[in-house]
């Protein structure tokens, strides 16, 4: 079966995090799966995920990991889908050590970075929601509809409760 997003996670423990990318995919009906691809524990699985992504059909990776997160620019050397990368957040240095390691890469092979996060990775799925609509019109107005109704949920002066 195609699917349109692949989301990808260094471990089980990130898909706290990579799970709100998931959530928005849901809820704009993008088609998507969920895989644990570590770049240091499953080397072997990450290249294999990288070499048949274009011939799968996957249209965007969306790529989180924490610490030295090497997933996704590893990802982004190994395909021409479009990466976008998520930090996770973690415990010893607050996900400044996955967004360093994610945010700089070389020129040639571009990862999108997004906020360190829960944010980032619901983001992750908004910005590939964005990239896959350019092509569905469809698409382009659930997302549209979903990007005014944010909008509309703020309230125009704060409230004490
Ligand atoms: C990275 O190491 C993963 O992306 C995860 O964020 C971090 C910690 O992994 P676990 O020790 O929780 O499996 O590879």
């Amino acid at each position: 079966m195609t699917v349109d997003v692949g989301i990808i996670m260094g471990s089980q423990s990130d898909w706290a995090t990579m799970k709100e990318a998931a959530a928005i995919l849901d809820e704009l009906g993008i088609s998507h799966e969920a895989r644990i691809v570590s770049a240091h524990r499953t080397p072997d699985r990450l290249w294999n995920y990288g070499k048949t992504a274009v011939g799968r059909g996957l249209k965007v990776i969306i790529a989180g990991a924490g610490g030295a997160a090497h997933l996704p620019g590893m990802m982004a050397s190994k395909t021409r889908v479009p990466v976008i990368g998520v930090p996770v957040q973690t415990r010893a240095l607050s996900g400044v050590d996955s967004l360093y390691s994610i945010v700089q890469m070389p020129k040639g092979f571009p990862v999108a970075t997004m906020a360190i996060g829960s944010a980032g990775a619901a983001n992750a799925g908004l910005m590939a929601a964005g990239i896959l609509a350019l092509s569905d019109p469809a698409l382009g107005q659930r997302l549209d509809a979903w990007r005014a109704a944010l909008s509309a949920s703020i309230p125009e002066e704060p409230s004490d409760d």
